[in-house]
């Protein structure tokens, strides 16, 4: 009986683990629109109705023929002055995972198209604040059924939020170590 209920509970931190790491997000700029001077798309008001996170992933899809996504500084960014960007991708569809808080500018390089408003500022404002999904147990609820002190499970789940998945494969063994005794 008493294996069943800690499978059980292996289980669930194993989900609880799982839907913690794969937290990211994929926005694509534009949504369905995409990275385009047509049709006046405000990508300050897209940006605007987003929260942007630590390991989101921000996908530019374009024709590649008729622009390319350039990483630039704000000053670049306002004046639309790309002549030296950051980073510079051309693919038509390229993802780029954001690594750190603060703002991530980027604009079209070519000519006339950052001024026609295709510009974007990716700002993260918060590196670990999504909501853990109310359908489950808390954090706290699992460690309070399993011989894991609880301040620690809970820290550790909130540790791994944001961080790789190798962390969370490390979190689940010691999880399972700890049960299993
Ligand atoms: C754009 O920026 C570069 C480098 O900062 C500078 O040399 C150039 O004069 C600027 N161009 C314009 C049009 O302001
Ligand atoms: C862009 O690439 C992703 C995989 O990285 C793929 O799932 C998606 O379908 C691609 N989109 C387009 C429009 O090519
Ligand atoms: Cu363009």
């Amino acid at each position: 009986m008493a294996s069943v209920s800690r499978v059980f509970a292996v289980v669930v931190a194993l989900m609880v683990v799982m839907l913690q790491v794969s937290n990211a997000t994929v926005y694509k700029v534009g949504d369905s629109a995409g990275w385009t001077t047509i049709g006046n798309i405000n990508y300050k008001e897209w940006a605007a109705t987003k929260t942007f996170h630590v390991g989101d992933v921000i996908t530019f899809v374009y024709g590649a023929q008729f622009h390319n996504v350039l990483r630039v500084t704000h000053a670049m960014y306002r004046s639309c002055n790309a002549s030296v960007p950051l980073e510079s991708f051309s693919t038509g569809n390229d993802s780029i995972t954001i690594k750190t808080k603060g703002h991530h500018f980027f604009v079209c390089g070519v000519p006339g198209h950052c001024q026609a408003g295709q510009k974007v500022d990716i700002n993260v404002r918060h590196s670990l604040t999504s909501p853990t999904p109310s359908a489950l147990p808390s954090p706290t609820e699992i460690a309070a059924k399993t011989p894991v002190p609880s301040p620690n499970m809970a820290a550790s789940l909130k540790f791994v939020k944001g961080q790789s998945s190798l962390l969370g494969l490390i979190a689940i063994a010691t999880l399972v170590f700890f049960v299993s005794d």
